[in-house]
């Protein structure tokens, strides 16, 4: 099989409410859909979800990266040479994780098509049939989380969530984070994501009240390039430490492997540059003793359905994942949505990620 074409739609959707994180709060999230058409007939669905100031792409960027640099020279390629396709990519860009990553991920899904069988089976199949599911509570007000986190407790689809902190005092985060913490109890285990916003002094004092109180984990407390510091707190506190936007490439992940520099990573398809390489930072983590966590990039209900499939094959995902996108917005552009049940998304068993486009909700939220 070849590829044909290679097609890229950006759309905009809109959330239910604000979701404010310490980086940029977000009420509509952009996306690029890519199409990866075969001359079999077939079609691949890649989605990539650009957060800004995660990292250092934009979605008009990504877009711009996937036209005019990465796709046409890809066109006439088999799309199951997928080492090849990385290398011809990485070859005309460096970095671009995101861009390189959705394109990846749309050759993925066309064979995974073409063979007929779920993408999960091209990457020793899956381990488990639904992912418990963390929800992030975004509100920065902590009666309006606990609402949240009780409405998704009686409905069925979260009992795990995570606080967002950075963005305000430090003492108002960690008393918010411990508000919620308190609210729900035993019913619920309560992460916390620094995003980055921490030094090592401040980091040190929030953690040992959250931990106090009962949270369970906290995600990147200090800037990505601080290795260093992320192992001085990995061995100084007994909380798992989990590193985000700090693990991109594989070699970023050998550091914090090598140093022991984090108890668990976020793994994200994007960030790595697709499935193929996300499957690399996981054998790295699984022989360094890391545990793992499926992230999100916000991803509308294609890129959720990609991403579990995916994580479904992560043997050490003791942290569940954290595919709430769907929850929050207020409307998708697949026919197929997401089943949450039992604290868990469902993994779908249907042929590549089991994700078809609804067409017309596609012309009502691309960019015009
Ligand atoms: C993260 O884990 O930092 C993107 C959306 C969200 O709620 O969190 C970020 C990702
Ligand atoms: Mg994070």
């Amino acid at each position: 099989m070849k590829i044909a074409a290679i097609e890229t739609v950006v759309f905009d959707l809109p959330t239910k409410h604000p979701h404010k994180l310490a980086m940029v709060t977000i009420t509509t999230q952009s996306m690029l859909l890519v199409r990866v058409k075969g001359d079999n007939g077939l079609e691949g669905l890649g989605e990539a979800s650009v957060v800004l100031r995660y990292g250092s792409e934009t979605i008009e960027g990504v877009q711009a990266a996937v036209e005019h640099y990465l796709a046409p020279p890809l066109i006439g390629r088999d799309p199951a040479n997928i080492e090849e396709i990385l290398a011809v990519m990485d070859g005309i860009l460096k970095d671009n994780w995101c861009a390189k990553g959705v394109i990846e991920m749309a050759c993925v899904d066309l064979v995974a098509r073409t063979l007929n069988v779920p993408a999960a089976v091209l990457f020793g199949g899956s381990v488990r049939e639904s992912i418990p599911v963390l929800r992030v509570l975004g509100n920065g007000v902590a009666e309006k989380d606990i609402a949240l986190a009780e409405e998704a407790m009686a409905a069925g689809s979260n009992n795990r969530f995570l606080v967002k902190l950075g963005r305000a005092d430090p003492k108002d985060d960690v008393e918010r984070a411990l508000a919620v913490k308190a609210a729900l109890g035993d019913r619920a285990i309560v992460h916390a994501d620094a995003n980055q916003c921490w030094n090592e002094a401040t980091a040190n004092w929030c953690i040992e009240r959250l931990e106090a109180g009962g949270i369970a984990l906290i995600e990147q407390p200090l800037p990505r390039s601080d290795v260093d510091g992320m192992r001085r707190l990995t061995e100084r506190h007994t909380i798992p430490i989990m590193a985000d936007e700090a693990i991109d490439t594989l070699e970023s992940a050998m550091a914090f492997a090598r140093n022991r520099a984090a108890d668990a990573f976020s793994i994200k398809i994007t960030k790595h540059g697709g499935l193929h390489r996300t499957k690399k930072v996981a054998a790295v983590a699984e022989a360094a003793g890391i545990t793992m966590f499926g992230g999100t990039m916000l991803e509308s209900t294609l890129g959720t359905f990609a991403c579990i499939q995916f994580y479904s094959t992560i043997v050490r995902l003791d942290w569940g994942c954290q595919m709430f996108g769907p929850l929050l917005f207020k409307d998708s552009i697949t026919v197929e949505q997401p089943e949450y049940r039992n604290f868990a998304i469902t993994v779908p068993r249907k042929p590549g990620f089991g994700a078809t486009i609804d067409e017309d909700k596609l012309t009502f939220y691309r960019r015009k």
